[in-house]
């Protein structure tokens, strides 16, 4: 097991400090995506999703640069990501949706591993700075989850993919309302 190793410089292990790395990328990974999906529903005309991957990509961003603040604070060197691979074109709206809700199981995994790794170490603080994110990815996990369940309930015919893309926006009303998909509780 790694020990913990707090000096007057830093209170981060290298391991830490490299797994908080890791998570910048996947933040970063996520807006990039998110803005690259805004893109592509502007240019389809389903205005509301559009807005709403906008306001995520934003969001995604600010949870990048929370963990930024954090690993310097603490001594070590947050380092800005290298992002590749962006998908810019999609088969269909659900195909968006479906991406979302699989990408950010991802992130969750990726969250789950670095707090078990805080807790193993006993890095107590930097535990206890990751349960916002938990609780983060569960609200953004159950949102995208409703978004994609909305494609089989609604069903695509017809004015389908309108009534879609109204509801996408009363989802993201209430993401906005009551701070859901932004760590508020
Ligand atoms: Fe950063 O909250 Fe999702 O990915």
């Amino acid at each position: 097991m790694e020990n913990q190793i707090i000096t007057p410089k830093r209170s981060l292990t290298e391991k830490t400090e490299e797994l908080l790395n890791e998570q910048i990328g996947m933040e970063g990974k996520s807006s990039a995506y998110y803005l690259s999906m805004a893109s592509w529903c502007d240019t389809m005309g389903y205005v509301n999703a559009s807005n709403f991957l906008y306001k995520h990509a934003e969001e995604e961003r600010q949870h990048m640069l929370k963990i930024f603040a954090y690993i310097n604070d603490a001594g070590g060197h947050a380092l800005q990501p290298e992002v590749t691979g962006i998908k810019h074109r999609f088969e269909s709206l659900r195909e968006v949706f479906e991406a979302i809700l699989g990408h950010e199981i991802e992130v969750t995994k990726s969250i789950n591993k670095l707090v078990d790794h805080c807790f193993t170490i006993k890095d107590f603080t930097t535990f206890n700075f990751l349960q916002w994110y938990v609780t983060e990815q569960r609200e953004e996990e159950t949102l995208a989850r409703r978004a994609v369940e909305l494609f089989d309930i609604i069903g695509e015919q017809g004015i389908g993919l309108w009534t879609i893309d109204q509801e996408i926006g009363k989802l993201h009303q209430y993401a906005v309302e009551t701070g859901a998909g932004d760590g508020a509780q």
